[in-house]
């Protein structure tokens, strides 16, 4: 009897054993597989007409450049250390065509805008800066003068950003009437052979038509913005003759100077608290501090990618929009569509400034408006796993500012489809009856990262299912620091010996062009009210 029973178990768990093999065999060759071929078509269609938001190409730069260098009159030079006393060619980007224009194209059928490219020029031997619209490319035959007409008047020759050439200058002057001039304090307060890094603060000076730029001096480390060594000096740069500037005042170790002949006598003289160098630990350094457990998540395309990009173009879903990276002003879409239906003609980064406070001049003043030196000039290369997720995909920049011909950024655009861990709807109803749905928050990310001196702006567009666009910004990098004197404690907080983290407000400024249902769309200002009003039923309450 219990032989009977012990034989019919055993035939069960045979049987089952058998059944799941069988079940998992045919039900694993079903499963999805992880695939890099997309499985289902795409929704939209590429549209081409989106280059008229195109950037430049490498080759539109060069017959730019080659068209402005044949104009023998502009004198220009291409020269990367052209000097602020010569006419240097800064910039060619893209001048956007009217929106008036391209919408009769994209809508109306009308004949394609032409196609011209704004270019900077910095007239040392004029003391202007001009700008101009060149055009029609690819084969440029005319150059207008649009300063006037863009700026309302002539630019000042001091508004100009400072330019490789001129920074090499500086940096010469630096080494010349300053460090050369300071033998013995570099080497007791700074370290014997240490190279010193010096960080410049804006705005320069405190009238238009200033160029008195204060610069502080931080140990070559890296994060070297976290290591202050307690020096600034302010130096005027206006003379375009870089033998007539001038150091005009200096702070060492909280105590000011008129000139490095004063500080060096004082010095001298002992009558000055000194800094003796000491070496500082490497806490600015970005080496992982431990090694990470095990690997991290990772999240890949079952069934291929569901969007897909072709020239400056973006097809997701029920999404499509163009792009473009202004060297200038950063990130930017445009003619971006839900469904077939435009919602947004642009939407773009325009400015990022930060602003300051400081008991010391380095960062008393400081206010970076960021696109006066540029926000998309400093889109680099992003890492794959760790700036975007493994598998998305990467898209190359060129550009052309404050260089000799266009340089690319490899892979300095990243667009993915990302999973938020959240779902975008759901509902679990629990009273009469019991039912659930929910909706996987799967979006679009469009990204670039901008690394701005100490900042590194992370800049996102999100494209949700639901037709919601999300612009967002991160700030990583490092922080600006001050060295510690007496009452910096006031601006901001201790972060290493010797090192404040200055006191700071960030703003960022976007444009956002909403096309809802046509171009004419109100913004509605007038002041939200309360008011009282009584309920039907109870109308003298
Ligand atoms: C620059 O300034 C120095 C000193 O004032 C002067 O000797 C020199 O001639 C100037 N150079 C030019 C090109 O004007
Ligand atoms: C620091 O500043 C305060 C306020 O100005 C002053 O009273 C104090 O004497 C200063 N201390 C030193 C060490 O300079
Ligand atoms: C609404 O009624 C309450 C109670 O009478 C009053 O205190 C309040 O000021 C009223 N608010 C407005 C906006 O009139
Ligand atoms: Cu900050």
């Amino acid at each position: 009897m219990n032989s009977v029973v012990k034989w019919i178990l055993f035939l069960f768990v045979l049987v089952s054993l058998l059944l799941n093999v069988i079940l998992i065999g045919i039900y694993s060759s079903r499963a999805p597989k992880c695939s890099s071929q997309r499985t289902h078509s795409l929704r939209g269609k590429h549209d081409e007409r989106s280059r008229v938001f195109a950037d430049l190409t490498r080759d539109e730069y060069l017959q730019v450049q080659r068209y402005m260098l044949k104009q023998k009159d502009l004198d220009i030079s291409t020269r990367q250390l052209t000097k602020p006393s010569e006419n240097f060619l800064f910039l060619i980007e893209l001048s956007l065509p009217k929106k008036v224009d391209v919408l009769s194209y994209l809508d109306g059928g009308a004949s394609k805008p032409v196609r011209e490219a704004t270019v900077v020029v910095f007239y040392g031997s004029k003391g202007l800066i001009k700008e101009y619209v060149v055009g029609p490319l690819p084969n440029p035959t005319y150059h207008q003068d649009v300063t006037v007409k863009r700026y309302k008047t002539e630019l000042p020759f001091n508004a100009r950003t400072v330019t490789i050439g001129e920074y090499e200058l500086l940096f010469q002057f630096l080494k010349k009437e300053l460090f050369g001039k300071l033998p013995e304090l570099m080497k007791e307060s700074f370290g014997a052979d240490k190279k010193l890094n010096p960080f410049e603060q804006m705005p320069r000076g405190l009238q238009s038509g200033d160029r008195k730029t204060w610069v502080s001096f931080f140990r070559d480390m890296s994060g070297m913005y976290i290591h202050p060594v307690g020096f600034e000096v302010l130096i005027n740069h206006m003379s375009l003759n870089e033998s007539e500037w001038k150091v005009e005042k200096l702070l060492y170790n909280g105590q000011y100077f008129d000139t490095v002949k004063e500080l060096q006598q004082k010095y001298a003289a002992g009558s000055v608290k000194r800094i003796i160098y000491k070496e500082t630990p490497d806490y600015g350094s970005l080496k992982p501090k431990n090694k990470p457990l095990q690997l991290s998540p990772l999240q890949y395309y079952t069934e291929g990618k569901r969007f897909s990009v072709s020239g400056n173009h973006v097809l997701y879903l029920d999404w499509s929009f163009a792009f473009g990276l202004s060297s200038l002003t950063g990130m930017r879409v445009f003619d971006v569509r839900f469904k077939g239906e435009r919602i947004a003609y642009e939407l773009s980064v325009q400015e990022a400034m930060s602003v300051y406070g400081s008991v010391t001049p380095g960062m008393i003043i400081t206010k970076f408006l960021d696109s006066s030196i540029g926000i998309g000039r400093f889109a680099h290369e992003l890492v794959r796993g760790t700036d975007c997720p493994h598998e998305a995909t990467y898209v190359d920049t060129y550009r052309y500012i404050d260089v000799k011909s266009s340089v690319r950024a490899r892979n300095s655009i990243c667009i993915f489809e990302h999973n938020f861990g959240q779902p975008l709807r759901r509902h679990f109803s629990d009273f009469f009856s019991n039912s659930y749905g929910g909706m996987v928050n799967s979006a679009l990310v469009f990204r670039t990262i901008t690394a701005i001196g100490n900042y590194d702006y992370m800049w996102d567009f999100i494209f949700y299912q639901s037709g919601s666009v999300e612009i967002k910004v991160h700030a990583t990098g490092y922080i600006s620091s001050s060295y510690l004197v007496n009452g910096s404690l006031k601006h901001g907080h201790q972060v290493a010996e010797n090192v404040l983290g200055n006191i700071h407000t960030h703003f960022i400024n976007f444009k956002v062009d909403l096309d809802v249902l046509g171009v004419k769309n109100v913004f509605q200002t007038k002041d939200m009210e309360f008011v009282n009003v009584s309920v039907p039923w109870m109308p003298n309450r």
